[in-house]
């Protein structure tokens, strides 16, 4: 059994992810990814979210409807194996004193991190949010998500993002031990979408496996 804890800066792709994550259950498409195997939903629980008021909106672009207060939980069990696991995704408002304590929880009973990261802003302001994290494993996956907001030389750009995430992590001796890019929701028009909204589906899946 894993308890996977996805973290990282608000507003970054985590509830989105996990989101996906139980689509690709429910209609069967997990099993057409790679690594895919038949895998059931046990139990979802995403009632810590908190709609946000118009005035707190980021910007007109991208309207965020809902905010992570508690944090998301999703447990699914693998057919074949008969192993459940459980994914965790606490908010990233660490200012905000109850999602600090679910980011703070999640941190201590997850077994494996994931560290998520946005496409759609600085990388370098998305640090400061795990400097805060004072129980972190050794090792740790990382996922690069918002993919398809990524103007210019795709390639290029996720080996910088890459190399300063690595840096980052290397200077506090955590090690990533798998980098995946990722898309947390069916943006129309982006021709690559479903390889990346495949990631997700195959980043929870060979982390669940592997560990
Ligand atoms: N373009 C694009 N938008 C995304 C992607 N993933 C998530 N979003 C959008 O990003 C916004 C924030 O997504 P959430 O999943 O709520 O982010 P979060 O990290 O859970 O936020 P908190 O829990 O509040 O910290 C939403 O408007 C999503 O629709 C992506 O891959 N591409
Ligand atoms: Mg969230």
């Amino acid at each position: 059994m894993v308890n996977i804890g996805l973290l990282g800066d608000v507003s970054v792709g985590k509830t989105s992810i996990l989101r996906l994550f139980v689509k690709y259950l429910n209609k069967g498409d997990i099993e057409n990814v790679e690594g895919g195997r038949k895998c059931t939903v046990i139990k979802t629980d995403f009632s810590g979210e908190a709609t946000l008021p118009e005035g707190d909106k980021q910007n007109k672009l991208n309207e965020k409807e809902t905010k992570t207060i508690h944090p998301n939980r999703v447990v699914f069990r693998e057919d074949t194996t008969n192993k459940a696991h459980t994914i965790f995704a606490p908010g990233g408002d660490s200012s905000r004193a109850v999602v600090k304590m679910g980011i703070i929880t999640i941190s201590r009973i997850a077994t494996q991190i994931v560290a998520v990261f946005s496409c759609d802003r600085p990388i370098e302001k998305q640090f400061e949010f795990f400097n805060d994290i004072r129980f972190f494993p050794n090792s740790i996956f990382c996922a690069v998500n918002k993919i398809d907001l990524i103007d210019g030389d795709r390639e290029k750009k996720v080996e910088e993002i890459k190399s300063k995430i690595s840096k980052f992590f290397n200077e506090r001796k955590i090690e990533i031990k798998d980098y995946f890019m990722t898309c947390g929701e069916k943006i129309e028009g982006f021709g690559d979408i479903e390889t990346y909204n495949n990631h997700v589906a195959e980043m929870i899946l060979k982390i669940t496996t592997e560990n």
